[in-house]
């Protein structure tokens, strides 16, 4: 099943159910049900059946949101070989942390936007006006309760601004973190129905003027490290009373000349949950 958030027509933001084209909106007693709220059901199916409304609606006529709601976003990096050697190569001073962050237990985990630098589906992402060589991340994203139970799938674009962060690795936060600085949605696939986790197709397609100016693939099964691995090491001393969503780092790194342009559109695909579409630009 496939969860988003929605503003509906007559105005008021709600949870909803996307299926064949449709979203069918869940409210229950008190009005709209907020999304994040139904992830900590304990029977998640259960509690969506009760609150499903009788009459759906077209999904290309509603406004999709991010499917967030309160929750902080994380993110994993060098999770896979592409991202250690693409790394090691923007920046000979760091190189050896990214060999050893690889080769170590503890992976690298960062804070990467609070739900207001987070844009949805088809809303505008942006490249900073004071960098010069800027990518997309396109990145399996968990969906995690506040006891930190994976639940649910979603797509996640953990923009990045390479000149910044090879500069000197303590900039990583302003390589990571701005306004509309990360993308996720479309929406939220629950944990029973996606693919195995090593078998998860990821997809990124960069259009410029129409065409297709980048398109490669990787799959989580190029990942080095579990999910649960990330978890453990996320909820260290660490607590998330509105749950949080964790970015599982990027497999596919363009080639050092590639850099995005403002209007370029950048397209995401994973199997089970579908495409994240987001127009880049720039201040
Ligand atoms: O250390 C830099 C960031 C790594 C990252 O974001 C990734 O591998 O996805
Ligand atoms: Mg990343």
């Amino acid at each position: 099943m496939q969860l988003c958030k929605f503003q509906m027509p007559a105005g008021g933001i709600t949870a909803g159910i996307v299926a064949d084209e449709t979203v069918t909106p869940l409210s229950g007693a008190d009005g709209p049900c907020q999304l994040s709220e139904l992830l900590e059901a304990d029977d998640i199916l259960a509690t969506i059946e009760q609150h499903r409304a009788t009459e759906s609606l077209p999904l290309g006529e509603v406004r999709l949101l991010p499917p967030i709601d309160h929750q902080e976003v994380w993110a994993a990096g060098v999770t896979y070989k592409r991202s250690k050697t693409a790394r090691m190569e923007e920046s000979e001073a760091a190189a050896s942390c990214y060999d050893r962050v690889y080769e170590s237990d503890r992976p690298e985990l960062f804070f990467k936007a609070t739900p207001g630098r987070v844009v949805g589906h088809g809303q505008p992402i942006r490249i900073r006006r004071d960098a010069t060589w800027n990518v997309p991340e396109p990145e399996l994203a968990l969906v995690l309760t506040s006891t930190l139970k994976l639940v649910g799938f979603t797509i996640g674009n953990d923009m990045s601004s390479r000149d910044i962060e090879g500069e000197n690795p303590l900039y990583l936060p302003q390589a990571k973190t701005y306004d509309q600085c990360c993308g996720l949605g479309p929406w939220i696939t629950l944990a029973d129905a996606m693919p195995p986790d090593h078998e998860i197709g990821i997809q990124l397609r960069v259009l410029r003027d129409g065409q297709i100016w980048f398109d490669e693939q990787t799959s989580t099964g190029q990942m080095a490290r579990s999910f649960q691995h990330l978890i453990g090491y996320l909820g260290r001393d660490n607590s998330f009373p509105a749950g949080a969503f964790l970015l599982t780092g990027t497999g596919i790194v363009p080639d050092s000349s590639f850099t995005l342009h403002p209007g370029d559109m950048v397209e995401i695909l994973i199997d089970g949950v579908g495409t994240l579409a987001n127009k880049v630009v720039q201040a």
